[in-house]
């Protein structure tokens, strides 16, 4: 029973039962349709609570049904059922009650939230928008441009935020039950929420101004615009229209390819480590990490492991880099506290949890170990042996190296089979994607263990084989020097960069690598120079801006030159060095369209992810999308290269 009634005296109380999100299928949707039959058909029933079990309140309607013909009762349909009842329904959220759930909730004649949940309207995260009256009846709950944040960027909010707003009656500290029945006891006669007025802007011109900054960020994508649109339509026409026009639009957006690549990307990035292998191996308890570096990735991963509740001990070379690896770790602790990401209760609680050492001893207790050290075989290695000689025999070793062979790394160490590598992107507390790479003989339980601390972390972990660059700085690396013939064969840096944006990327390859220091990936060219295949093309531009000591936006010159704000403008001399270099290496330039130039990067990719499929470095085609929207922005929305490779 996906939907059961009980009675309390006069309160039914309808409990939804769905594991494992309480979506609302066909089945639930049938089963509250019964529940409004016999809650108005039944004279000794003077209110509804509508609750759920399990860990949340309905968190949507089922992803999973979206490929199928929908279903009757639809949803829109049954809110409407539900709003006209004569006896208030009363609608107790936990946990979170997202897109359709929080479209019941407001369907609901009053709405009381646990102090802990979250609400939110997420449709324009899969290419939707809502589509069972959100977009006309949050606006009559909240003010119209908090009404189109919630819906134009699926951001959630707290539920005291909630009640602020008046998206919610009340919040519950104490038994969310009971307090809902005391409010179904004493609420009045059902007032529908369509009946209600629009809310007003909490500003004049607030929600034009919403406009303007949402059409401007969706670089794209089209969801959020179709939810300005449905707004805009919630303020024009009397509420039976708007509704009527939401849902042709959303039936539209359903079907649209935006929606079905963010449905892939959704349920792939929460496949990407059912392994066999791992079936019925219990992880190792982890409670106290090692991070052995201070630097900005040491640092990063330190407090990505405190704000996750771990505790952590820091090892640095000598007292001095100790302190400042602690004071990197407190700035970040300290910023998260300032953008109001943490209470300064949690804050205090994190700093407590946290110790840097420049002894490898205060490392014997911990139950896993992160090397963040130099990017460099030997540095690694020393680092191994010293951890060899204090952790515990039980205690997982994992080296962040962003390409190094983790093997080579843990080859003369006591357990090899205890060393993966754990690869973060920086800033390691923000981006969500972690490379774990396991290397021939890697235990179950080692595996198991860096798949539930990425967990911890709120992390998405992919597996990767060992190989140079893994599988996400590997694509990378095809995308440059796909980027870098198209210089010499006649484009400019900021063209290439244009385009890229203009396809979805945040930021392009040019400027990405000016802000990050050209020198530094040229230190790694020509420490591989004695290694590099001499029959590959190698495009020397990079090479030739480092010469002439232009290191990118911290010299004032890179592949772009940089006024006194630190902003990019195309430089004439770097155009000029291309075009000599085109000559030089006889070259007639040629022109790029935009579209040629995405093209030739997206089938880089493809060609790199078919190899490191085939190679076995990645489990499956998947894991690659998965890789790329989250650790350098592919447009999620696109579903990822391989996903595109799929439905060409
Ligand atoms: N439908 C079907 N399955 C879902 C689901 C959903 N809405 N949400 C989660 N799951 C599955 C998920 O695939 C996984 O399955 C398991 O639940 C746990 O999820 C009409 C049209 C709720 C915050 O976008 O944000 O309503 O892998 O690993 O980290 O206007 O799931 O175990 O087999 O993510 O604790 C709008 C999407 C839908 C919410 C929980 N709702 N879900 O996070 O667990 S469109 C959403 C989430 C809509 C209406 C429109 C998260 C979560 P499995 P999980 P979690």
């Amino acid at each position: 029973m996906v939907v059961r009634i009980d009675r309390d005296g006069c309160v039914a109380i309808v409990t939804i039962d769905n594991p494992p999100v309480n979506a609302v299928s066909h089945q639930v949707r049938l089963g509250l349709w019964e529940a409004v039959d016999a809650t108005e058909g039944d004279p000794d029933v003077s209110a509804v609570v509508l609750i759920c079990s399990g860990r949340t309140f309905v968190a949507g309607a089922d992803i999973r049904e979206f490929g199928q013909p929908p279903k009757e009762p639809h949803l829109p349909d049954l809110l409407l059922r539900i709003e006209a009842a004569t006896k208030p329904w009363v609608a107790a959220i936990h946990g979170t009650a997202l897109g359709g759930g929080l479209e019941l909730a407001m369907a609901c004649h009053t709405r009381i939230a646990d102090a802990g949940a979250k609400l939110g309207l997420p449709e324009v995260t899969l290419g939707l928008i809502p589509g069972a009256g959100g977009t006309v009846r949050l606006p009559r709950l909240v003010a119209i441009d908090l009404a189109l944040v919630m819906i134009s960027t699926g951001t959630p909010i707290g539920a005291d935020r909630a009640q602020e707003i008046g998206l919610v009656d009340s919040v519950s500290t104490g038994d969310l039950l009971s307090n809902a029945m005391l409010i179904a006891l004493s609420v009045g006669a059902p007032q529908p929420t369509l009946a209600r007025e629009l809310r007003a802007e909490t500003a004049p011109g607030a929600f034009s101004a919403g406009v303007e900054k949402i059409l401007a960020r969706a670089r794209g994508q089209l969801a959020p615009a179709v939810a300005v649109q449905a707004l805009q339509n919630a303020i024009d026409f009397p509420a039976e229209e708007a509704l009527a026009r939401e849902r042709a639009l959303f039936l539209k957006m359903r079907d649209s390819e935006e929606a079905k690549a963010l449905r892939h990307i959704f349920f792939a990035e929460r496949s990407t480590v059912r392994l066999d292998r791992l079936n019925g191996i219990a992880p190792l308890p982890l409670a106290q990490v090692g991070v052995v570096g201070g630097g900005t990735m040491g640092a990063g991963i330190a407090a990505a492991c405190l704000l996750s509740g771990l505790s952590v001990t820091m090892v640095e070379r000598d007292s001095n880099a100790a302190q400042a690896g602690h004071n990197r770790v407190r700035a970040i602790l300290d910023d998260s506290l300032k953008r109001g990401k943490l209470t300064p209760a949690a804050h205090s609680k994190d700093m407590a949890a946290f110790a840097a050492s420049d002894s490898y001893e205060a490392l014997a207790s911990a139950d896993l170990v992160i090397e963040a050290a130099f990017e460099d075989l030997g540095v690694k290695q020393a680092v191994f042996a010293q951890l060899d000689k204090v952790v515990r025999p039980e205690a997982i070793l994992a080296s962040n190296t962003s390409y190094l062979d983790v093997g080579a790394i843990a080859r003369d160490t006591a357990h090899p089979g205890r060393i993966l590598g754990l690869h973060f992107f920086a800033p390691a507390h923000i981006m969500k994607l972690l490379e774990i790479v396991a290397p021939q003989g890697l235990d179950d339980s080692a595996l198991a263990s860096g798949v539930a601390l990425a967990k911890m972390l709120g992390k998405i972990p992919v597996l990767s084989g060992v190989c140079d660059g893994f599988i996400a700085n590997r694509i990378m690396s095809a995308y440059r020097r796909e980027a870098e013939y198209m210089l010499e064969d006649g484009a400019l840096p900021w063209q290439i960069d244009k385009a890229m944006e203009d396809y979805g990327f945040p930021m392009g390859l040019f400027r990405m690598q000016d802000l990050a220091g050209l020198d530094i990936s040229w230190a790694m060219r020509k420490r591989q120079a004695a290694i590099r295949d001499p029959n590959q093309r190698y495009v020397r531009i990079g090479d030739l801006l480092c010469e002439a000591g232009h290191f990118g936006r911290k010299t004032g010159r890179g592949y772009y030159v940089y006024d006194d704000q630190g902003r990019a403008h195309p430089s004439p001399e770097t155009a000029a060095l291309i075009e000599a270099e085109s000559a030089q290496r006889g070259i007639a330039r040629r022109n790029f369209s935009d579209a040629s130039i995405t093209d030739r990067i997206l089938e880089a990719m493809q060609l790199e992810g078919r190899r490191i499929l085939d190679e076995g470095i990645a489990q499956r085609s998947d894991d690659i999308d998965v890789t790329m929207v989250n650790a350098f922005g592919f447009p999620r929305w696109k579903g990822g290269p391989m996903y595109l490779l799929a439905s060409n």
